[in-house]
Protein backbone atom coordinates (compact mmCIF):
# COMPACT_ATOMS: atom_id res chain seq x y z
CA UNK A 1 0.00 0.00 0.00
CA UNK A 2 0.95 3.28 -0.81
CA UNK A 3 1.72 5.82 1.60
CA UNK A 4 0.67 9.40 2.10
CA UNK A 5 0.69 12.12 4.48
CA UNK A 6 -1.96 15.64 5.17
CA UNK A 7 -0.64 18.43 4.10
CA UNK A 8 -2.56 22.01 4.23
CA UNK A 9 -2.62 23.71 1.85
CA UNK A 10 -4.16 27.02 3.15
CA UNK A 11 -4.27 28.16 6.83
CA UNK A 12 -6.39 26.09 9.46
CA UNK A 13 -7.28 25.29 13.07
CA UNK A 14 -7.90 21.51 12.49
CA UNK A 15 -4.78 20.48 14.52
CA UNK A 16 -4.75 16.78 13.34
CA UNK A 17 -3.71 18.18 9.72
CA UNK A 18 -0.04 16.72 10.37
CA UNK A 19 1.62 19.57 8.33
CA UNK A 20 0.90 23.28 8.34
CA UNK A 21 2.35 26.32 6.96
CA UNK A 22 4.75 26.86 3.81
CA UNK A 23 3.06 24.46 1.22
CA UNK A 24 6.53 24.17 -1.36
CA UNK A 25 8.91 23.24 1.40
CA UNK A 26 6.56 20.92 3.42
CA UNK A 27 5.85 18.84 -0.11
CA UNK A 28 9.79 18.73 -0.61
CA UNK A 29 9.71 17.61 3.22
CA UNK A 30 7.30 15.10 2.43
CA UNK A 31 9.06 13.63 -0.46
CA UNK A 32 12.31 13.54 1.20
CA UNK A 33 10.90 11.77 4.14
CA UNK A 34 9.80 8.70 1.77
CA UNK A 35 6.39 9.45 1.23
CA UNK A 36 4.63 8.21 -2.31
CA UNK A 37 2.18 10.62 -1.97
CA UNK A 38 0.73 13.95 -0.08
CA UNK A 39 -3.17 14.19 0.82
CA UNK A 40 -3.58 18.20 0.30
CA UNK A 41 -6.34 19.65 3.30
CA UNK A 42 -7.43 22.39 0.83
CA UNK A 43 -10.06 24.89 1.95
CA UNK A 44 -11.07 26.87 -1.39
CA UNK A 45 -9.25 25.52 -4.64
CA UNK A 46 -10.02 29.34 -6.32
CA UNK A 47 -8.04 30.66 -3.98
CA UNK A 48 -4.91 28.11 -5.34
CA UNK A 49 -2.85 28.82 -8.15
CA UNK A 50 -3.52 24.75 -9.72
CA UNK A 51 -0.80 25.10 -12.18
CA UNK A 52 2.21 26.20 -10.28
CA UNK A 53 0.79 23.39 -7.72
CA UNK A 54 0.79 21.17 -10.37
CA UNK A 55 4.10 21.72 -11.77
CA UNK A 56 5.49 21.91 -8.26
CA UNK A 57 4.36 18.11 -7.90
CA UNK A 58 5.62 16.97 -11.08
CA UNK A 59 9.01 18.61 -10.24
CA UNK A 60 9.14 16.61 -6.73
CA UNK A 61 7.58 13.31 -8.61
CA UNK A 62 4.54 13.26 -5.68
CA UNK A 63 1.16 12.26 -6.49
CA UNK A 64 -1.98 13.81 -4.72
CA UNK A 65 -3.65 10.48 -3.10
CA UNK A 66 -6.74 12.94 -2.06
CA UNK A 67 -8.16 16.56 -0.99
CA UNK A 68 -9.60 17.44 2.30
CA UNK A 69 -12.19 19.71 2.24
CA UNK A 70 -13.33 20.02 6.05
CA UNK A 71 -11.88 23.62 6.57
CA UNK A 72 -14.45 24.94 4.25
CA UNK A 73 -16.73 23.88 7.40
CA UNK A 74 -13.67 24.61 10.15
CA UNK A 75 -12.97 28.28 8.74
CA UNK A 76 -16.10 29.24 7.02
CA UNK A 77 -19.14 27.39 8.32
CA UNK A 78 -20.32 25.58 4.85
CA UNK A 79 -22.61 22.44 5.44
CA UNK A 80 -24.34 20.00 3.41
CA UNK A 81 -26.83 19.99 5.82
CA UNK A 82 -27.85 23.30 7.18
CA UNK A 83 -30.90 24.68 7.58
CA UNK A 84 -30.05 27.60 5.01
CA UNK A 85 -30.52 26.86 1.57
CA UNK A 86 -27.84 28.93 0.31
CA UNK A 87 -25.17 27.65 2.61
CA UNK A 88 -25.81 23.90 1.21
CA UNK A 89 -26.03 25.75 -2.21
CA UNK A 90 -22.32 27.39 -1.72
CA UNK A 91 -21.05 23.89 0.11
CA UNK A 92 -22.31 21.80 -3.11
CA UNK A 93 -20.29 24.47 -5.02
CA UNK A 94 -17.30 24.26 -2.89
CA UNK A 95 -17.45 20.38 -3.37
CA UNK A 96 -17.48 20.88 -6.94
CA UNK A 97 -14.59 23.12 -6.87
CA UNK A 98 -12.74 20.62 -5.50
CA UNK A 99 -13.64 17.99 -7.86
CA UNK A 100 -12.40 20.39 -10.61
CA UNK A 101 -9.05 20.63 -9.00
CA UNK A 102 -8.96 16.87 -8.64
CA UNK A 103 -8.70 16.94 -12.24
CA UNK A 104 -5.71 19.27 -12.70
CA UNK A 105 -3.84 17.38 -10.26
CA UNK A 106 -4.75 14.03 -10.81
CA UNK A 107 -1.24 12.26 -12.54
CA UNK A 108 -0.97 9.02 -14.65
CA UNK A 109 -4.61 9.02 -14.91
CA UNK A 110 -5.81 8.81 -11.41
CA UNK A 111 -7.24 12.38 -9.67
CA UNK A 112 -7.34 12.63 -6.19
CA UNK A 113 -10.34 11.76 -4.51
CA UNK A 114 -12.32 14.53 -3.20
CA UNK A 115 -12.95 13.65 0.64
CA UNK A 116 -16.28 14.70 2.58
CA UNK A 117 -15.68 14.61 6.09
CA UNK A 118 -17.22 17.85 8.52
CA UNK A 119 -18.57 19.25 5.11
CA UNK A 120 -21.36 17.09 5.78
CA UNK A 121 -22.15 19.46 8.60
CA UNK A 122 -23.76 18.31 12.00
CA UNK A 123 -27.32 19.23 13.27
CA UNK A 124 -28.17 22.19 15.33
CA UNK A 125 -29.92 22.37 18.38
CA UNK A 126 -33.66 21.41 17.55
CA UNK A 127 -32.92 20.56 13.51
CA UNK A 128 -34.85 17.57 12.13
CA UNK A 129 -32.52 14.82 11.65
CA UNK A 130 -34.67 13.24 8.94
CA UNK A 131 -34.20 16.33 6.90
CA UNK A 132 -30.85 16.62 7.25
CA UNK A 133 -29.96 13.20 6.04
CA UNK A 134 -32.58 14.11 3.11
CA UNK A 135 -30.42 17.39 2.56
CA UNK A 136 -27.16 15.35 2.66
CA UNK A 137 -28.37 12.59 0.13
CA UNK A 138 -29.16 15.98 -2.18
CA UNK A 139 -26.36 17.76 -1.56
CA UNK A 140 -24.18 14.45 -2.69
CA UNK A 141 -26.13 13.21 -5.45
CA UNK A 142 -25.47 16.60 -6.92
CA UNK A 143 -21.51 16.59 -6.27
CA UNK A 144 -21.71 13.07 -7.53
CA UNK A 145 -23.30 14.22 -10.75
CA UNK A 146 -20.48 16.87 -11.22
CA UNK A 147 -17.73 13.90 -10.26
CA UNK A 148 -19.28 11.38 -13.10
CA UNK A 149 -18.29 13.78 -15.26
CA UNK A 150 -14.85 14.59 -14.53
CA UNK A 151 -14.09 11.22 -13.80
CA UNK A 152 -13.33 11.86 -9.82
CA UNK A 153 -14.68 9.87 -6.66
CA UNK A 154 -15.85 10.84 -3.51
CA UNK A 155 -15.55 9.58 -0.60
CA UNK A 156 -17.51 10.62 2.89
CA UNK A 157 -15.75 9.72 5.89
CA UNK A 158 -17.23 8.55 8.81
CA UNK A 159 -16.56 10.70 11.49
CA UNK A 160 -16.95 9.70 15.24
CA UNK A 161 -19.77 11.41 17.77
CA UNK A 162 -17.90 13.54 19.34
CA UNK A 163 -17.08 15.52 16.58
CA UNK A 164 -20.47 14.81 14.38
CA UNK A 165 -23.73 13.25 14.67
CA UNK A 166 -24.04 12.16 10.98
CA UNK A 167 -22.40 9.39 9.82
CA UNK A 168 -20.17 7.57 12.43
CA UNK A 169 -20.38 4.34 11.71
CA UNK A 170 -18.85 2.30 8.85
CA UNK A 171 -22.76 0.87 8.48
CA UNK A 172 -24.17 4.51 8.36
CA UNK A 173 -21.93 5.10 5.26
CA UNK A 174 -22.81 2.22 3.27
CA UNK A 175 -26.66 2.90 3.92
CA UNK A 176 -25.92 6.88 2.74
CA UNK A 177 -23.99 5.39 0.03
CA UNK A 178 -27.11 2.78 -1.12
CA UNK A 179 -29.50 6.20 -0.95
CA UNK A 180 -27.11 8.34 -2.65
CA UNK A 181 -26.78 5.41 -5.29
CA UNK A 182 -23.91 6.78 -7.91
CA UNK A 183 -20.58 4.61 -8.82
CA UNK A 184 -18.38 7.76 -7.85
CA UNK A 185 -19.12 7.61 -4.09
CA UNK A 186 -17.43 5.25 -1.43
CA UNK A 187 -15.99 5.26 2.08
CA UNK A 188 -13.17 7.02 3.23
CA UNK A 189 -12.08 5.29 6.37
CA UNK A 190 -10.31 6.70 9.06
CA UNK A 191 -8.64 3.95 11.85
CA UNK A 192 -9.26 6.98 14.71
CA UNK A 193 -12.99 7.61 14.25
CA UNK A 194 -13.29 3.30 13.39
CA UNK A 195 -11.39 2.51 16.86
CA UNK A 196 -13.98 4.68 18.55
CA UNK A 197 -17.40 3.55 16.85
CA UNK A 198 -16.58 0.19 15.24
CA UNK A 199 -17.29 -2.97 17.08
CA UNK A 200 -14.88 -4.70 15.12
CA UNK A 201 -12.74 -2.80 12.84
CA UNK A 202 -11.52 -5.78 10.75
CA UNK A 203 -15.11 -6.64 10.34
CA UNK A 204 -16.02 -3.15 9.25
CA UNK A 205 -13.12 -3.13 6.54
CA UNK A 206 -14.57 -6.54 5.47
CA UNK A 207 -18.52 -5.31 4.81
CA UNK A 208 -16.96 -2.07 3.06
CA UNK A 209 -14.98 -4.09 0.41
CA UNK A 210 -15.38 -2.75 -2.77
CA UNK A 211 -16.12 1.12 -1.63
CA UNK A 212 -13.31 1.82 0.20
CA UNK A 213 -12.18 4.69 -1.69
CA UNK A 214 -9.64 6.33 0.49
CA UNK A 215 -7.96 5.55 4.09
CA UNK A 216 -6.80 7.94 7.08
CA UNK A 217 -3.99 6.65 9.42
CA UNK A 218 -3.88 7.38 12.75
CA UNK A 219 -3.59 5.41 16.07
CA UNK A 220 -6.09 5.46 19.01
CA UNK A 221 -4.86 8.38 20.83
CA UNK A 222 -4.48 10.32 17.32
CA UNK A 223 -0.97 10.08 17.23
CA UNK A 224 0.94 8.26 14.83
CA UNK A 225 0.70 5.06 13.76
CA UNK A 226 2.81 2.69 16.38
CA UNK A 227 2.19 5.75 19.41
CA UNK A 228 -1.07 3.97 20.60
CA UNK A 229 -3.21 0.50 20.49
CA UNK A 230 -4.30 -0.42 16.59
CA UNK A 231 -3.11 -3.28 15.11
CA UNK A 232 -1.95 -1.61 12.13
CA UNK A 233 -0.57 -5.17 10.62
CA UNK A 234 -3.92 -6.44 10.78
CA UNK A 235 -5.67 -3.36 9.69
CA UNK A 236 -3.21 -2.99 6.49
CA UNK A 237 -3.43 -6.79 5.85
CA UNK A 238 -7.50 -6.69 6.02
CA UNK A 239 -7.64 -3.66 3.53
CA UNK A 240 -5.01 -5.83 1.60
CA UNK A 241 -7.72 -8.84 1.80
CA UNK A 242 -10.38 -7.27 0.20
CA UNK A 243 -8.67 -5.44 -2.71
CA UNK A 244 -7.63 -2.13 -1.42
CA UNK A 245 -5.32 -0.54 -3.58
CA UNK A 246 -5.48 2.96 -2.60
CA UNK A 247 -3.27 5.27 -0.10
CA UNK A 248 -2.93 5.12 3.46
CA UNK A 249 -2.50 8.31 4.30
CA UNK A 250 -1.43 10.18 7.18
CA UNK A 251 -3.74 12.42 9.34
CA UNK A 252 -2.25 12.68 12.81
CA UNK A 253 -1.33 14.92 15.29
CA UNK A 254 2.21 16.40 14.78
CA UNK A 255 3.42 15.72 17.96
CA UNK A 256 6.33 15.84 19.29
CA UNK A 257 6.67 17.73 16.25
CA UNK A 258 5.26 17.45 12.66
CA UNK A 259 8.80 15.86 10.96
CA UNK A 260 9.02 12.93 13.92
CA UNK A 261 5.10 12.30 14.21
CA UNK A 262 5.48 11.33 10.16
CA UNK A 263 9.13 9.94 10.42
CA UNK A 264 7.12 7.64 13.63
CA UNK A 265 4.51 6.64 10.91
CA UNK A 266 6.52 5.57 8.26
CA UNK A 267 8.72 3.50 10.56
CA UNK A 268 6.00 1.44 12.09
CA UNK A 269 3.45 1.37 8.77
CA UNK A 270 6.52 -0.18 6.79
CA UNK A 271 7.18 -2.31 9.21
CA UNK A 272 3.32 -3.74 9.68
CA UNK A 273 3.82 -4.05 5.41
CA UNK A 274 6.54 -6.15 5.98
CA UNK A 275 5.08 -8.72 7.90
CA UNK A 276 1.48 -8.48 5.96
CA UNK A 277 3.88 -8.72 2.72
C1 LIG B 1 -10.98 14.54 8.90
O1 LIG B 1 -10.42 13.61 8.02
C2 LIG B 1 -11.28 13.91 10.19
O2 LIG B 1 -10.85 12.83 10.45
C3 LIG B 1 -12.13 14.62 11.14
O3 LIG B 1 -11.84 14.22 12.42
C4 LIG B 1 -12.13 16.10 11.09
O4 LIG B 1 -12.48 16.61 9.89
MN1 LIG C 1 -9.86 11.58 8.94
Amino acid sequence: MRLSIVVSAQPASFEAATFQGDLDANLAFVRELGFDGVELAVRDPDALDADALAARLGELDLDVSALGTGQAWGEEGLSLTSPDAGVRRRAVERLEAHVRLSTRLGRAGACPVVIVGLLRGKLAQGQDRALAAQQLVEGLKACCASAAGAGVRIAVEPINRYETDLVNTVAQGLELIEQVGAAELGLLLDTFHMNIEEPDILQSIRRAAGRVFHVHVADSNRHAPGQGHIDFEAVLGALDAIGYRGFASGEFLPLPDAGEAARRALRHLRACQKETG
